[in-house]
């Protein structure tokens, strides 16, 4: 059977369509599914995709057996000419991969992920010091402060360094960098090569920021070097860790190749998660009341502890259904290792490039029902949320190659919540804001403002 496609010109495909806008991709997926179902082919100048947004064919997706993580010829491709073979962006089965996934696995293995919680209070309190200064009165951009509290967290439990960014105007030129990086990587992946070749102001911009990145990260490495540390945090890890299958230490390109990665990794996506969390509480004000009696009653006066997180149960189900609605990495590729029949009717050849549209997925009506849009934390109550069909919440991507930052995301995440629903009542500062969803190569809600209240009985 043809797989379902939109009309399209010769050579060039569906580009110019109209049917894909680059800067607008997620709407157009959700368009592209309406009218051509949970599976769909575009073809951009003869490189064809295949988008997949039901459960059934994600599930088949997720057959490791049968299909793997796809770099070669997306927009990854593009990321990758900054921070080469780091996890993120390596191919599948490449060696620097490996050996980097099993020297840096352990690193975010419970055990060292509870020895975060100081550091990650400590750049929470940050935050929550700002805002109090802030006052009742100050429109504050909650997703500018979830991204420097990211940040600056990835930053102190990886490598026990402080960027400090919440004492900055701007963010570091580290991140300034990093954003337009990613930017630039996007258009890329859009913009044919004769045009690229054109585009020399860019490209100049495109490989300072890389530099700059590179730079930074060799800094820290040389002053680790130089100052040899007790701390077992990632770095250490990185310097000293033997891979344990080819007894191989991380290069030093390796090392700042996967320090870069954990820094875009996992700033964006976090700072979206809580940015979008927060936007779904002020617009659900009984899920609102739901989360903030947990706190009080779970939490109470008290600073935050360790052993409070795993009690905070509602507080982790409003995360849950906030990055199924708004999985903030919004698309991730994979391919067959062999030719396939995809969904027992679709032949597709070896090595073609298939999108897990997981924004899709997440709205898929046979797993969440006729009220998929709305947001409804009640469903992803432990008790349900492990009994939910195999792989129909996949915001942390797949198999070996899923996010490997996932447990100091989530952790990070709900002592956020907790800490700021503790001290503060949120307000919308327009009530009447309407989610506008801003796309780089990961998504964030823009123009959304609030007001923190701090609470009578504060801590
Ligand atoms: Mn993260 C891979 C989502 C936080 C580091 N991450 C992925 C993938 C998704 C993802 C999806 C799979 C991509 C693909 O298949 O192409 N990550 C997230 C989300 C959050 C997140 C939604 C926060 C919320 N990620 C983090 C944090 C870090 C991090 C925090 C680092 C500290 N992520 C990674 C790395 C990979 C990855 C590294 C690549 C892993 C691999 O392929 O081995």
């Amino acid at each position: 059977e043809p797989i379902p496609s939109p009309p399209s010109y010769p050579i060039v495909g569906h580009f110019g369509t109209g049917v894909y806008d680059p800067v607008e991709s997620a709407k157009s997926r959700r368009d592209l599914r309406d009218k051509y179902g949970p599976i769909y082919r575009l073809n951009f100048f003869g490189q064809e995709v295949i988008y997949c947004s039901s459960q059934e064919v994600v599930n088949e997706l997720c057959d490791e057996s049968r299909f793997h993580k796809r770099v070669e010829g997306g927009p990854l491709e593009q990321v990758r000419y900054g921070i080469h073979d780091g996890l993120f962006t390596a191919y599948d089965g490449e060696e620097n991969w490996g050996i980097a996934h099993r020297v840096l696995m352990p690193g975010f293995g419970p055990a060292h992920i509870h020895d975060m919680f100081p550091a990650m209070l400590d750049i929470n309190a940050q935050l929550l010091l700002k805002w109090q200064r802030f006052g009742p009165d100050y429109a504050i951009t909650p997703t500018e402060d979830f991204t420097r509290l990211a940040f600056d967290t990835i930053a102190i439990c990886m490598m026990s360094h402080r960027f400090n960014s919440f004492y900055m105007e701007d963010m570091p030129p580290f991140c300034q960098a990093m954003t337009r990086f990613l930017i630039e990587s996007g258009i890329r992946t859009q913009r044919p090569t004769i045009v690229q070749n054109l585009m020399r102001s860019e490209a100049a911009q495109y490989e300072a920021d890389i530099k700059l990145m590179a730079g930074v990260c060799d800094g820290l490495v040389q002053h680790r070097k130089s100052h040899p540390s007790q701390k077992k945090d990632l770095l250490t890890l990185m310097l000293e860790g033997k891979d344990p299958k080819t007894g191989r230490a991380m290069s030093d390109a390796n090392i700042r190749n996967n320090l870069i990665t954990m820094l875009i990794a996992g700033h964006e996506t976090t700072s979206g998660l809580l940015s979008y969390t927060l936007f779904h509480l002020l617009s659900n004000p009984l899920a609102y009341a739901k989360l903030q009696a947990e706190v009080d009653t779970v939490v109470g006066k008290e600073p935050l502890q360790f052993a409070h997180i795993s009690k905070l149960e509602y507080v982790q189900a409003v995360l849950r259904e906030s990055i199924r609605l708004n999985p903030p990495a919004g698309l991730i590729s994979v391919a067959p290792l062999e030719d396939a029949l995809l969904a027992g009717k679709y032949e597709i050849k070896k090595a073609t490039f298939c999108a897990i549209d997981i924004a899709g997925l997440h709205m898929d009506p046979g797993v969440w029902g006729d009220d998929a849009q709305e947001f409804k934390p009640e469903r992803m109550l432990t008790e349900k949320f492990e009994k939910l069909p195999a792989n129909s919440w996949k915001p942390f991507g797949s198999g070996a190659r899923a996010c490997i930052g996932r447990p100091l995301a989530w952790q990070e995440s709900i002592m956020m919540l907790a800490t700021l629903f503790q001290h503060f009542d949120i307000k919308f500062d327009d009530p009447t804001y309407k989610l506008h969803v801003k796309q780089t190569l990961t998504t964030k809600p823009e123009g959304f403002k609030i007001h923190a209240l701090p609470r009578k009985d504060a801590p």
